[in-house]
């Protein structure tokens, strides 16, 4: 590490991480992270320094009405980018010898009130994206990168080493073309800048953690000939699959209709 300039590890990190099949990769010091709503990234991991952001696209089947179809090419995502979150982490700890530290894509994500009942992640994959120099918002208040465009998923690596951050992407990427406004079915990107968190998550995750309390509420009140009949209900049979295998996301729109890095 001592003979071997910034600009040197950064880049036998970049080649490590695009040699496994990530689609691009920033970096950032602790210092540029800006996520007000967030904790501190020095209340999750002190000795951090520097993040390493993972840009992965989205498979095409965030596209197909089948909900099953859809959220398989997330999963997908996720499980890859978890897999390459463990070797990256290795490779740094072995090869600069380093503390490096992986940081939930999504989930686990704290539910509690601290934490925005559920909408505040350890780490701002968004804000560290954005202070790595891959990509910037949009009106669909998520990160466009210049040549993938909106449908991206990121993962971030906190590091022990001293990187500094790579250039902003400085140009205006969302071009105000209002589709991703237009066609939320809920209406939670009328404000400029916000999401409105409950009505995007009573379209994107229909069978989330309001449908099972909802469920068993009248479940309780209900007569055995009536709880028989809900157990073989569509609903129950997807709340129990959203059990076991984590959030089960129904829509896309903003993120794949975004016409930014479509061929
Ligand atoms: C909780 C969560 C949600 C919640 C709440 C969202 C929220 N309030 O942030 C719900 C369920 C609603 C949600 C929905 C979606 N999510 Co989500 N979600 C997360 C998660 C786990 C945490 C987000 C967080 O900590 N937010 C709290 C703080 C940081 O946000 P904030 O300060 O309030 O900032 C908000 C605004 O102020 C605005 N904002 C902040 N600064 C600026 C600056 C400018 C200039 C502008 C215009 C806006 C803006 O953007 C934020 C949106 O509300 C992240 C993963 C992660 N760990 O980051 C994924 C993540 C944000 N989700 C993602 C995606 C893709 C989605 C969905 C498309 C669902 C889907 N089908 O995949 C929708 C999109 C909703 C939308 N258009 O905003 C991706 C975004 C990728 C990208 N390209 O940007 C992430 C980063 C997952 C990942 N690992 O890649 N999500
Ligand atoms: S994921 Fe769907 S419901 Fe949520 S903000 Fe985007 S378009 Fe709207
Ligand atoms: S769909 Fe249009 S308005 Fe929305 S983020 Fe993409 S370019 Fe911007």
């Amino acid at each position: 590490m001592e003979t071997r300039s910034a600009d040197e590890v950064k880049k036998k990190i970049k080649d490590f991480a695009l040699g496994m099949g990530v689609d691009d990769v920033g970096f950032a010091t602790v210092s540029d992270y800006q996520s007000p709503r967030s904790p501190s990234i020095e209340s999750l991991f002190p000795a951090a320094r520097s993040m390493v952001v993972l840009t992965y696209k989205e498979l095409s089947n965030c596209e197909s009405p089948s909900p099953q179809m859809s959220m398989a090419g997330r999963l997908d995502i996720m499980e890859f980018a978890r897999s390459c979150n463990y070797k990256l982490c290795r490779f740094l700890e072995k090869e600069f010898r380093c503390t490096a530290m992986s940081t939930p894509l999504s989930y686990p994500l704290d539910m509690g009130k601290k934490a925005g009942n559920g909408t505040i992640g350890d780490v701002s994959c968004r804000h560290a994206a954005l202070a790595a120099g891959q990509g910037n918002f949009g009106r669909n208040n998520l990160i466009i990168h210049p040549t993938l465009g909106a449908r991206v998923i990121f993962a971030v690596i906190l590091t022990s080493l001293e990187l500094p951050s790579d250039p902003p992407v400085t140009e205006d990427l969302c071009i105000q073309c209002n589709i991703c406004v237009e066609n939320c079915p809920a209406g939670a990107l009328d404000e400029e800048g916000k999401t409105d968190v409950l009505k995007c998550l009573g379209k994107s995750q229909p069978y989330g953690i309001m449908a099972s309390i909802s469920f068993w509420r009248k479940f309780i009140d209900s007569p055995p000939e009536e709880q028989k009949k809900m157990f073989r209900d569509e609903n129950y049979l997807r709340l129990y699959q959203s059990a076991f295998i984590g959030f089960q996301y129904h829509c896309f729109n903003c993120y794949m209709l975004c016409p930014i890095g479509q061929d």
